[in-house]
């Protein structure tokens, strides 16, 4: 019995199909490395047919495994390592390891790379050169994804380095384990039983951050604890730098702007006075000792409750600069956040960041980021883009994007957020004429910084796929893929994807991208269309609630975002309402002052319109907004048929967990399109546009509604 299990065993290995063949539950991301077809696996193994590695250490060792990994799950037969060259051979080298490099390396900074096949000693190869041990392990990345989505390795000729330098995921982890806006389970640090116990999940995870070009990860909240500077979490952060940096991945921390106060019993936090620069200092150089390539510290201050600089009549700048100091005789940095809104403050929320911040410009230490969100309000499903991007010349401003989805499906609804990260990047804030783009200010070329930043809120928990959905893990590798290089398409950064996360099958690639395409704009359009904005469950922001009305805090409020009443919608921010508009530059300003100019999709961010005025396709803003609604509950419905006639390609396990989360997708898309409907029609008063069905009940049954369980809200 025994003897015949294991022939069979034999026998099932031997065709290519382990019969124990680990379920595709997600885990492996985007570098499953799926057997290849017959014909697809002779070519990989032609082009690899040894590993030659000029240089050891760590991230060698890094770069050589996953090669070794990649390959030979594709093929059924990793390559050895070989002192050599030999015919097909992938040959990883730097210009100290080898003398003679047949490429150029000057030009790919400490993280770029170059991959070409070259002929050596009558021998092709495949050449991955790089200026130092991380780009080389970039670069194996990058030729393991050519590999994975069933690109030529012929005849290649790549250089590649990134635009940004800090390309940085932001978590908002709690240290009792609770993730803020997390969707997809506990925080993957296990900081109670950190240092000891370092479990394989965080290597995976710099491996998969390291494979689309991520190099920091702030490991905290920015409702930052103290407790994290205390010894014992310091030396916890420390284990987990070590297990990231031969991925070229560094560590920083959120900090707590009275830390100096609740730790050591500091009479005040003022930045100005010595006793508080000596602690920070002090705090710095202890990090240090522990984590010497420790990037530096993220901050909120003065933001929502967070206490900061301005309790002390001091200004961002000289908050910042006291904290910068610190780190950097370590050359550290700091990010300063510029979400900032004061409960006295009477203003636009949307103003206030802006009228904070522009002020400072010029002020801040050298070695100070300002980290800004890519909308004024809060990671809504549209905002336009930040007006201090292109306003602050002097100052270095980095990127906060969200890829948890707060704000758009939290874990189960599919919309791909590679089209909101291009069309923020791609946004032209006109600062320094026409292609001034928030890609350029950011990058660093508009203005001639080399400070350089982006970050994402991570969608990351201990879920076995991550993300809280196989569709999220897109979302993280979009931001990593944009943070490295801006000029790519969320379009083919969807197709790189959809062939490592599925198959390189284009009856696979293509119906899926084509879903991930216009997903956002579908979540836009049953949740917020035309502009309209922050009109969800208070708390947990799950779900539609725009009749919210009794917050403490006005702009808590949704009835505070789109001013609906019995003559129109929208939020007048031109000059007979905020003025917000005022914050861009003249030509946007300009085109934003006139409802006909400004682009549709902004349209009630920036005008409060009377119900029947028209819309460019001729229909009243009201019939307008009914059929925005509809057009998004279908394409969500179209998703639906699309992920059907996918099934005899996907494996059962994701398979189903899609199917699932389209039905809970498309259920809760009608939910927004009939609660929006129900209310803004007790305002607007009108019939609903012929062919539209009334809403399943009444407004009050949708008011009813509560969600005191509903997650990622602390
Ligand atoms: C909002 C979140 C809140 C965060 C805050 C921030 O609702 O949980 O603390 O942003 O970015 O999006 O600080």
């Amino acid at each position: 019995m025994i003897a015949r299990l294991f022939c069979w065993i034999v026998a099932m290995v031997a065709v290519g199909l382990t019969p124990m063949a680990r379920a595709e539950d997600g885990y492996d991301l985007w570098l499953r490395y799926a057997r290849a077809d017959p014909s697809r696996s002779a070519a990989l193994s032609a082009h690899a047919t040894a590993i030659v590695a000029t240089g050891a250490g760590p991230t060698w060792a890094a770069a050589t495994g996953e090669l070794q990994r990649g390959i030979g799950g594709m093929t059924g037969a990793p390559p050895a390592l070989s002192e050599t060259i030999q015919q097909g051979a992938l040959w990883l080298a730097t210009p100290a390891s080898t003398p003679a490099l047949p490429v150029r390396t000057d030009g790919l900074g400490s993280e770029g790379y170059a991959i070409r096949s070259t002929m050596v000693d009558g021998k092709a190869v495949t050449l991955i050169a790089a200026n130092g041990d991380v780009g080389v392990l970039h670069g194996v990345y990058h030729w393991l994804r050519l590999a994975q989505s069933g690109a030529s390795l012929d005849a290649l000729d790549i250089r590649s380095a990134p635009k940004i330098g800090l390309r940085l995921l932001n978590h908002w982890d709690n240290l009792n384990g609770t993730v803020e806006r997390g969707y997809a389970g506990q925080s993957i640090w296990d900081w109670w039983r950190l240092p000891d116990w370092k479990g394989p999940r965080y290597t995976d995870y710099a491996r998969a951050n390291a494979s689309i070009g991520i190099n920091g990860t702030v490991l905290n909240n920015v409702n930052a604890k103290a407790d994290s500077l205390t010894a014992p979490y310091i030396a916890k952060a420390a284990a987990l730098a070590d297990i990231f940096r031969p991925y070229g991945i560094k560590v920083y921390l959120s900090v707590k702007w009275t830390a100096p106060m609740e730790l050591d019993g500091l009479k005040t936090a003022d930045p100005l006075d010595p006793a508080v620069a000596a602690w920070w200092k002090a705090k710095a150089d202890e990090i240090y000792k522990a984590i010497p390539d420790f990037g530096g510290f993220l901050i909120k201050a003065n933001s929502e409750g967070q206490p900061g600089p301005q309790d002390y009549n001091r200004t961002h700048a000289n908050g910042a600069n006291m904290l910068a100091a610190a780190v950097k005789p370590h050359g550290g940095i700091v990010m300063w956040r510029a979400f900032v809104y004061a409960h006295d403050n009477p203003d636009d929320r949307a103003k206030q960041a802006y009228s904070d911040f522009k002020p400072l410009d010029g002020q801040f230490a050298d070695n100070v980021i300002v980290q800004v969100k890519n909308g004024a309000i809060d990671f809504q499903p549209r905002e336009p883009f930040h007006p201090l991007f292109g306003a602050m010349p002097r100052t270095p401003l980095m990127m906060e994007f969200q890829i948890t989805k707060e704000y758009l499906g939290q874990s189960t609804h599919l919309t791909y957020l590679g089209p909101l990260f291009e069309e923020v990047l791609r946004s032209d804030t006109f600062a320094k004429g026409k292609g001034s783009t928030v890609a350029r200010v950011i990058d660093g070329s508009l203005e001639g910084h080399t400070l350089t930043g982006i970050a994402g809120v991570a969608n990351i928990g201990v879920d076995r796929d991550w993300s809280g959905s196989i569709f999220n893990q897109a979302d993280w590798y979009a931001f990593g893929r944009l943070a490295w290089d801006t000029s790519l398409s969320a379009q083919a950064i969807a197709q790189e994807w959809a062939a490592q996360t599925f198959s390189p099958d284009p009856r696979v690639v293509q119906p899926i991208v084509a879903m991930m395409m216009g997903s956002r704009e579908a979540a836009v359009d049953y949740m917020t269309p035309l502009g309209l904005a922050h009109v969800m469950g208070t708390g947990h922001h799950y779900g539609p609630a725009p009749w919210i009305a009794d917050l403490a805090r006005p702009e808590w409020n949704p009835v505070y975002y789109h001013k609906a009443n019995v003559q129109g919608i929208g939020f007048d921010r031109t000059g007979t309402g905020s003025n917000a508009i005022a914050q861009y530059a003249p030509p946007v300003a300009r085109r934003l002052a006139d409802p006909k100019t400004t682009p549709e999709r902004d349209l009630l961010w920036f005008h409060h319109l009377p119900w029947d005025y028209r819309l460019r396709s001729g229909e009243t803003l009201w019939d307008g907004l009914v059929h925005h609604y509809e057009r998004g509950v279908a394409y969500v419905a179209d998703m639906q048929k699309t992920w059907e006639g996918l099934r005899p390609y996907v494996d059962a396990e994701r398979f189903a967990e899609t199917e699932a989360f389209l039905t809970i997708q498309h259920r809760e898309a009608l939910w927004w399109r009939d609660a929006s409907i129900a209310y803004f029609q007790s305002m607007s008063k009108r019939p609903l546009p012929a062919g539209s069905a009334a809403p399943a009940h009444d407004l009050d049954w949708y008011k009813a509604q509560s969600f005191p369980y509903a997650p990622g809200h602390n």
